[in-house]
C-alpha cells in the first residue's frame, strides 16, 4: 500500500489530473447519457403509439351552439357524457369552425384547408353539383394510409352524387343522409320539411336505400351503426366519423327522450345526443378499447337563431349560423385523452387559446401517434403541444381567417379580431324570431370595419381601433394573404347528372 504522502507528494498533481480527466470523462458520459435519455424520451413522447396507433372517433353535431353543453353553461338540459369527455381531456373555448355553414365547415374539417381552397364555400343544396373535389385529401384518406379502418355514419353534405360520396373519399363504410335532414330533390315545401317528408335520402355505402327515414330514430340509428362498427373493428386501428343530423331543424327525438328536459324539444334532442356519446363510451369500455381511443366532439357551426326555441344557444356571444360574428363560428371542441396518453398530456383543462376546425386533423394525428404527410398544403396545424407536459417548442401564434363564401369577413390573432366592412344578410330579426319549428326572419345589417377584443368583449360591441392602432396594423397586414386564399379559382366540379 502506498504511503499517503507519496500519493499526495510526488504524484499528487498527476492524481488530481487523472481525477480531473476521469471527472471530465464521467461528466461527459453523464451528459451524453442524459442527452440520449432526453432524445429517447422525446422520441418516445412523440411516437408513443407509432407501433400501436390509437383509434380516433370524431363526433360532429349539426348547428349545436357554443352554449349548448353543460360545460359551456347550458341551461334546461344536461350533457354529463360530453362533459365527461372534457373532464378526462380538454375543452377548447376559443375553437372556430372553419365556416358558419354546413358544407364549407365540413370541407375545412376533413381537409384542414380553408374552404375557398377546396371550392366548397357555402351550403351545397340538393340541386347543385358542387362537391368536395376528389383531389382533396380527406382525413379518412390520411388515416387509411396508416392502415386504419374508416367509417362515416351520418350526414355527408359534401356532394350529391355517388361519384363524390364518402366511399370515393377514403371511407370504407357509410350509412347516412346525403345532406341536411330538411333536404330532398326538387324544392320540398317548408311544410314537408318540417314533417320530415322532404325526400331525405338515406344511403347505404353508395346506394340510396331509403327515402324519408323515420327521423325520430336518426340519432339512435347513427349510434347503433357506430357501435356495430367499433365491435367489428376491435382489432383496430379505426377512424370513426360521426356527423349526427341533430340538432339541425326540423328537430326529431325518439320516444325515450321526448319530454325529458325542461328546455323542450331542443333540450330533449341534445339529451339524446349526449346519451349517444355515453353509449359509445360504454361500448368502448365493454370492448376494452376506451383507453386506446381518442374521442373528439364538436359542431359544424353556431346555432340557427331564427328558429328561436328550436335553435341552440350562442352562450352570450354575438350572432349565430350564417354569420361571421363569434356565435356563428365559435363552437365547443372537447377531446378525451385515453389513459395511455396520461404521462404525456395534462388533463381537465379549459384551453382558451385560438384554434380552429383546420387544426383538428393534424392534432388528432399527432395524439394518435401518426405522422402527418405534408404533400398537400394545409392551413391547420398540430396544437397538441399545448397540452403536453414536455413541449418540444412553443406554439407559433397564427391568425385565423373568417370567410363567408369568398368574402374575407374578419381576421383574428390572439384575442383581437379585425372585422372587415361587409353586409350581413343573415342577422336574425328580433321582432320575428321563429317558434315551435317555424322559421323566423332575417334582416340585412351593414357591419363597418372594426377591431374587437373578443376576450373582454365576446359580444363584439366596442370598436377598439382608436386605442389599439398596433393591433389594427398587425391584423390588417394579413388581409392580402386572406384575400389571396378567398380568390382561389373554383375547381372544375365533376359533371354529374343534374335532376
Ligand atoms: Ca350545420
Amino acid at each position: 500500500m502506498m504511503p499517503t504522502e507519496f500519493q499526495g507528494g510526488m504524484s499528487g498533481w498527476r492524481m488530481r489530473r487523472r481525477q480531473g480527466v476521469r471527472y471530465r470523462l464521467m461528466s461527459y458520459a453523464r451528459r451524453v447519457l442524459k442527452c440520449s435519455v432526453a432524445v429517447i424520451f422525446a422520441f418516445a413522447v412523440s411516437n408513443a403509439h407509432a407501433e400501436d396507433p390509437l383509434n380516433v372517433i370524431l363526433i360532429l353535431a349539426d348547428d349545436l351552439g357554443y352554449g349548448d353543453l353543460g360545460v359551456t353553461g347550458a341551461r334546461g338540459f344536461k350533457t354529463p357524457n360530453i362533459d365527461r369527455l372534457g373532464r378526462e381531456g380538454v375543452v377548447c373555448t376559443s375553437f372556430m369552425a372553419a365556416s358558419p355553414v354546413c358544407s364549407a365547415s365540413r370541407a375545412g374539417l376533413l381537409t384542414s384547408r380553408y374552404p375557398p381552397r377546396t371550392g366548397v364555400v357555402g351550403v351545397i343544396s340538393r340541386n347543385q353539383r358542387d362537391h368536395l373535389p376528389l383531389e382533396e385529401v380527406t382525413l379518412a384518406e390520411r388515416f387509411r394510409e396508416h392502415g386504419y379502418a374508416t367509417g362515416i355514419f351520418g350526414k355527408w353534405h359534401l356532394g350529391n352524387h355517388a361519384a363524390v360520396w364518402p366511399l370515393e373519399q377514403g371511407f370504407d363504410e357509410w350509412q347516412g343522409t346525403v345532406g341536411s335532414n330538411d333536404m330532398g330533390p326538387g324544392r320540398p315545401s317548408l311544410q314537408l320539411r318540417r314533417a320530415g317528408k322532404a325526400g331525405v335520402e338515406w344511403v347505404t355505402q353508395s346506394e340510396v336505400s331509403e327515402i324519408n327515414p323515420d327521423q325520430t330514430l336518426l340519432t339512435r340509428r347513427t349510434t347503433d351503426l357506430a357501435i356495430d362498427f367499433i365491435d367489428r373493428n376491435q382489432e383496430g386501428p379505426f377512424f370513426l366519423y360521426l356527423p349526427y343530423n341533430m340538432p339541425h331543424t326540423p328537430l326529431f327525438v325518439s320516444d325515450a327522450f321526448s319530454g325529458s328536459t325542461v328546455r323542450g324539444l331542443y333540450g330533449d334532442v341534445i339529451a339524446e345526443l349526449d346519451d349517444s356519446v355515453g353509449r359509445i363510451l360504454d361500448a368502448l369500455e365493454r370492448f376494452g378499447k376506451l383507453e386506446h381511443t381518442i374521442i373528439a366532439f364538436t359542431s359544424d357551426n353556431g346555432p340557427w337563431l331564427i328558429f328561436g326555441d328550436h335553435g341552440g344557444s350562442n352562450g352570450g356571444l354575438s350572432g349565430g349560423k350564417k354569420q361571421t360574428l363569434e356565435g356563428g363560428m365559435r363552437v365547443p371542441l372537447v377531446i378525451r385523452f385515453p389513459q395511455s396518453l396520461k404521462t404525456e398530456l395534462k388533463r381537465a383543462q379549459l384551453d382558451s387559446r385560438l384554434c380552429s376546425g383546420l387544426d383538428v386533423g393534424p392534432t388528432l394525428f399527432s395524439l394518435a401517434g401518426l405522422s402527418w404527410n405534408d404533400r398537400v398544403k394545409v392551413d391547420g396545424s398540430d396544437i397538441s403541444a399545448r397540452w403536453r407536459r414536455i413541449s418540444p417548442q412553443e406554439e407559433r401564434q397564427r391568425p385565423f381567417f373568417y370567410f363567408f363564401e369568398r368574402q374575407v369577413r374578419a381576421i383574428q390573432y390572439g384575442l383581437w379580431k379585425l372585422q372587415v366592412a361587409h353586409t350581413d344578410r343573415h342577422t336574425p330579426d328580433v321582432a320575428k324570431i321563429g317558434h315551435g319549428g317555424v322559421r323566423g326572419s332575417v334582416i340585412s345589417v351593414s357591419r363597418p370595419q372594426a377591431l374587437y377584443h373578443v376576450g373582454l368583449d365576446p359580444g363584439e360591441q366596442v370598436d377598439r381601433s382608436g386605442d389599439a392602432p398596433t393591433e389594427s396594423e398587425r391584423l390588417s397586414a394579413y388581409l392580402d394573404v386572406a384575400r389571396a386564399i378567398a380568390a382561389t379559382p373554383k375547381p372544375a366540379f365533376l359533371k354529374v347528372p343534374e335532376e
